[in-house]
């Protein structure tokens, strides 16, 4: 049997088929019709095989007896997970328990996570990754634009003439898209701005190399040249913006030589850049983790909010402001309200969304007040927070500040893990789920330009392992919840997606199996949308401006260097699925801390030693390689347990985002004395 499904890594969502017997995966190859990947697949998505068939799958559900887990039946594992929850909801109430959705799950699986805390637990306390990810862009894209989502599409982005990429790395984060986006070259340019020569800055025309955590004043110093040499579309402000001259006048106030100090960029250099962008029909903006991940990130996305509405280049073919998504379903598990302060379709949380939901949920009560974001469900334990339930996120690896997130777990009165391995997240738990993964399941994922795609089940789980949707329905029945999750298929559960997400209402499977369709997809809208905010931007007619600001970091002698995080092609995210192929782990075995080979030489360190990096909260060691990074910066990939970067990473959230600063911290480093070597 061969069937059609989607590649469960990166936010492209490439086309995959996968071939199978008796249930057993045989192969799985790229999809040669597939509209985005045209027969393409990275590294990783070319070494799938090699993790569904895993021998290390988890295949029955545990209980952890203190230093080994016993295989247990579904019926006491299901018995003991929802006896806990009722028994901590009714002790101490619906909020001292937290829901961890997974970016790697089926929307249809997301929207019944969701559900379940909503009408089973009885609370708000439920997030998903995207906190760590794309949070700002969350919450400042909606605002401002109407949707919390790339504006136009990859085979749009083609057709761009100028492409300025801020803090991403889609050459190896994102790489068949990139593929795509940077096509026909002769008609386009490509800018990176990073804090190090990235493989996608080696692929471009131009790279400015950035200061950390700057960018936003960069994006400001952008506007300042662009009023004052009138290259402005004054028609597209007068037209369909707010807020212009405030914004213009705060403008003002930044000066483009300090700017250019604080930023490292010449000032002719940032002039350049804005008459290019300003004065080009077709420039588009595609943004990542470099900018995001950051304790003042939402500054920088109404920064470059500010940029696309000063200059019109929103709306319109070949430009837009394009956050990459990262994980293969990051954008559907938002779009199914796995968030503390939406309901599904981004409902926000008012008397009239509680209304509405009560009518299709058929339910007599649900939680208006918002829930807690990740890291704050974290930092709740174990006052408020005392049970969590954790689907298809590894925590121990991808949080800041391991040591206390560790701590913390150990707290909880009760935590069960649902995933396809047993993850460090799980070693913790007191129950482990076995899920069944992408090719053993139906549902839909909607990939980073909003296009839902159909996976389907191609195989049989292994052992006992169950689709994750079948988990959540089995848990909220023991409950006594079983009437509002009786659901037969995913199919179904779609059916009651299309009810209450409009964006998604003018999809069906029937309509999906013949080919994949971008949100909005409505009345109005029944093949989808490849471009956003045409005429208007969601519901409203004009987007605001918002008057820059920047908050200045503050310098600690003790910790002279800045750590920054970033990606390998060949692992993803905590190594959970690919670290368990051999042939990724064996190019790509450890983390190596890049750093500036002037830096090196003034402590006297050599390319491959073994060093410490230190920050104010741990310590880990790793070996030197000299790349072409910014002086005073250094950067660790986080794929590796054996390393543990965010030990090092302290939790500074962004105020209003509440995202972690993953790639802003301080460190220093020092040299593991020979003495020191020998004794290890
Ligand atoms: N191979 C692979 N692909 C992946 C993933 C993976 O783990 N591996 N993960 C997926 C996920 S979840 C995501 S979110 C995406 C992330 O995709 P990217 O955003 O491309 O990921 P990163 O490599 O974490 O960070 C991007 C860049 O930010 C730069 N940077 C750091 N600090 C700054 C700064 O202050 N300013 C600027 N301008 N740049 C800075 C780093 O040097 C790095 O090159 O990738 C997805 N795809
Ligand atoms: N220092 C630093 N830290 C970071 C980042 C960084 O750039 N720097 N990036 C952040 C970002 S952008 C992200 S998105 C997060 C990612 O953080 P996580 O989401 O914690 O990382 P993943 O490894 O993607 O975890 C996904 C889990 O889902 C499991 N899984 C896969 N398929 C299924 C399934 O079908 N069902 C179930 N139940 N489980 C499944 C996998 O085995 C894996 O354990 O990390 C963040 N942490
Ligand atoms: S680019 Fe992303 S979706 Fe495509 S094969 Fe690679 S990891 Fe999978
Ligand atoms: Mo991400």
């Amino acid at each position: 049997m061969i069937v059609k499904s989607i590649c469960p890594y990166c936010g492209v969502g490439c086309g995959i088929e996968i071939e199978s017997k008796n249930g057993k995966v045989l192969k799985i190859l790229p999809q040669k019709d597939h509209p985005l990947s045209k027969g393409k697949l990275c590294i990783k998505g070319s070494f799938l095989k090699e993790v569904v068939n895993s021998k290390e799958r988890l295949k029955f559900p545990l209980l952890n007896k203190g230093r080994s887990f016993k295989k247990i039946s579904w019926k006491e594992a299901i018995n003991l997970v929802a006896e806990q929850f009722s028994r901590i909801k009714k002790t101490y109430g619906s909020n001292s328990i937290g829901i961890f959705a997974s970016t790697k799950c089926t929307n249809e699986e997301n929207y019944l996570l969701q559900k379940f805390a909503r009408v089973a637990i009885g609370t708000n306390n439920i997030d998903n990754p995207t906190r760590l990810c794309h949070a700002p862009t969350s919450y400042g894209l909606y605002q401002v634009l109407g949707n919390s989502a790339m504006t136009n599409s990859y085979e749009d982005l083609s057709e761009s003439e100028l492409i300025l990429i801020f803090g991403d790395n889609p050459a190896l984060t994102q790489p068949v898209a990139f593929e795509l986006i940077s096509k026909e070259r002769e008609n386009k340019e490509i800018v990176v701005v990073d804090v190090k020569k990235t493989e996608t800055a080696e692929k471009a025309d131009d790279f400015l190399m950035i200061k950390p955590n700057t960018d936003v004043l960069f994006l400001v110093g952008m506007a300042k040249v662009i009023l004052e040499e009138n290259l402005e579309d004054q028609e597209f402000i007068k037209k369909r913006t707010e807020g212009f001259e405030n914004f213009k006048e705060k403008v003002k106030s930044f000066d483009l030589k300090e700017i250019s100090e604080l930023t490292g960029i010449k000032e002719e250099k940032i002039r350049e850049i804005s008459r290019k962008y300003a004065k080009t029909k077709k420039a588009a903006i595609v943004y990542g983790m470099g900018i995001t991940q950051q304790s003042n990130s939402l500054e920088t996305i109404l920064a470059l909010t500010n940029l696309v509405l000063l200059t019109g280049h929103v709306g319109k073919p070949g430009t837009g402001l394009n956050p990459l998504r990262g994980c293969n379903n990051v954008q559907g598990c938002c779009d199914m309200g796995c968030l503390p302060n939406v309901y599904p379709g981004y409902s926000s949380l008012t008397e009239e969304t509680i209304k509405k939901f009560k009518k299709i949920w058929k339910v007599n009560s649900l939680p208006i007040s918002k829930g807690l974001s990740l890291v704050e469900m974290v930092e709740a334990i174990p006052e408020r927070i005392l049970g969590l339930y954790v689907v298809g996120v590894n925590p121990l690896i991808s949080f800041p500040d391991l040591n206390r997130i560790e701590r913390d777990f150990k707290n909880l009165e009760f935590l069960v893990v649902q995933d396809i391995f047993l993850t460090e997240t799980a070693e913790l738990a007191d129950v482990v789920l076995p899920s069944a993964c992408f090719a053993e399941k139906t549902g839909t994922f909607t990939n980073s330009e909003r296009r839902v795609q159909l996976i389907q089940k191609a195989a049989k789980p292994p052992g006992k392992a169950l689709e994750d949707w079948k988990i959540v329905k089995l848990i909220a029945k023991k409950m006594g919840f079983g009437k509002y999750f009786n659901f037969k298929s995913p199919e179904q559960i779609f059916e009651e997606i299309r009810k209450c997400v409009g964006i998604y209402s003018g999809m069906s499977y029937g309509k999906l199996k013949k080919k994949s369709l971008q949100w909005p997809c409505d009345k109005e809208n029944p093949n989808g949308t490849k471009i956003l905010y045409g005429k208007s931007f969601g519901k409203k007619e004009k987007a605001v401006f918002y008057p820059p600001t920047f908050t200045r970091k503050e310098f600690n002698e003790d910790f002279p260097f800045v750590l920054t995080t970033f990606r390998f092609l060949e692992h993803y995210n905590t190594g959970s699925m690919s670290r368990r192929v051999e042939f990724l782990k064996k190019i790509k075995p450890e983390a190596l801390l890049e750093m500036n080979e002037e830096d090196a030489k003034e402590l006297g360190i050599k390319e491959g030693e073994k060093v410490k990096v230190i920050s104010p909260l741990a310590e880990v060691e790793a070996k030197v390689k000299f790349s072409h990074i910014c002086k005073g910066c250094v950067a660790l990939p986080f794929h590796f347990k054996e390393t543990k970067t965010n030990k090092l990473i302290w939790r500074r959230l962004d105020p209003v985002s509440k995202i972690p600063s993953l790639k802003y911290c301080y460190v220093r480093i020092e040299k593991i004395s020979k003495a020191q070597e020998k004794n290890q």
